[in-house]
């Protein structure tokens, strides 16, 4: 293995995950902005890779710290924290981890929408604290078999969740830059947001996240769902105009949403949390153990590639 040291620049790795880094080559260890920085001159200029993970940002400024920088591997589909921009320019070749996490985030989808319509989380509650023991039946709850969906952003993550969705006898409407190819009936709406949102009463959000996406799922989208819709995002929170979003839940305006995904987290707005016709997940999408061990070896397997000047498996520019 080269001389390099990969920086494992995000406090977040598990065990496993830093022993599959530390097994491609010698590691640095900086999880902070702050740590990076306090590292002596030696330490930054061996650093050859970087091993992210999380959404911290990592913008020119921080590759600036490392001169012989020429990787950054992320651990993640998701790369709107690394501006690319900036690593293009300098050279820096920026690898992801698609694909092997398709399966699960369209799970969790399924499962915030399947949740949010027969209350789950409440039903558990009232077996629990013994409301059910008592007599009281749960209000009667939504059914979501065969009910529309529509899939903002028909890429991958969103197919998958359409495959699901269809599974369960909805008509699936989408969204996508270009007509996909797909299961007879399915609607294209172009890339015409709001004309999707008329049309379905479940609205998944899954387009990539970046600036290009910021409130995709517009004020105007938002009340074009109506008061049977329910809003939810795997995607970025970013992707949803929060405040329109928070104003429509509050007002009744749409009944509810499922989010994954937040601005700012894992700071989640209160106003969200004091809302009771959404349900939160802590991001938690791809977080299952078989997942994320493979998107840790695609993570490694890009730092490998790069390092015997192999094709990689998942570059990003
Ligand atoms: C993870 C994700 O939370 O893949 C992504 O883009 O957002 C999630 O799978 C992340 O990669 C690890 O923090």
């Amino acid at each position: 293995m080269p001389q390099a040291a990969i920086l494992v620049s995000a406090p977040y790795f598990t065990a496993d995950e830093l022993a599959r880094i530390e097994d491609v080559g010698e590691v640095v260890y900086a999880g902070t902005p702050d740590e990076r920085a306090a590292l002596s001159e030696e330490a930054r200029m061996g650093v050859r890779a970087i091993a992210n993970k999380g959404h911290k940002t990592l913008d020119g400024a921080q590759m600036d710290l490392f001169p012989n920088l020429e990787i950054i591997s992320q651990f993640g589909v998701g790369y709107d924290a690394i501006d690319v921009a900036a690593a293009s320019a300098r050279g820096i070749t920026v690898t992801n981890t698609p694909d092997v996490l398709n399966e699960d985030v369209a799970d969790l989808a399924l499962a915030m929408m399947l949740a949010w319509s027969r209350e789950i989380v409440r039903g558990d509650g009232w077996v629990r604290d013994g409301t059910w023991g008592k007599g009281k039946d749960l209000p009667l709850n939504r059914k979501m078999s065969g009910a529309p969906v529509g899939i903002a952003g028909m890429g991958r993550i969103g197919r998958a969740i359409a495959d699901r969705c269809a599974g369960f006898g909805m008509p699936v409407h989408y969204t996508s830059r270009s007509a996909k190819d797909t299961p007879e009936g399915w609607t294209y709406h172009g890339e015409d947001v709001v004309a999707l949102a008329e049309a379905v009463d479940w609205l998944v959000v899954a387009v990539v996240g970046g600036e290009n996406t910021k409130g995709y799922l517009s004020r105007e989208a938002i009340r074009a769902l109506g008061p049977r819709g329910v809003v939810i995002n795997i995607a970025r929170g970013t992707c949803i105009d929060e405040d329109a979003l928070i104003e429509a839940l509050d007002a009744g305006d749409i009944a509810g949403a499922g989010l994954d995904v937040f601005y700012n987290e894992p700071h989640v707005n209160p106003r969200l949390i004091a809302l009771p016709n959404v349900l939160l997940q802590p991001h938690q999408a791809s977080s299952t153990v078989e997942t994320r061990r493979d998107m840790s070896m695609l993570q490694c397997a890009n730092l490998t590639a790069y390092f015997a000047g192999a094709p990689l498996p998942s570059p990003v520019n």
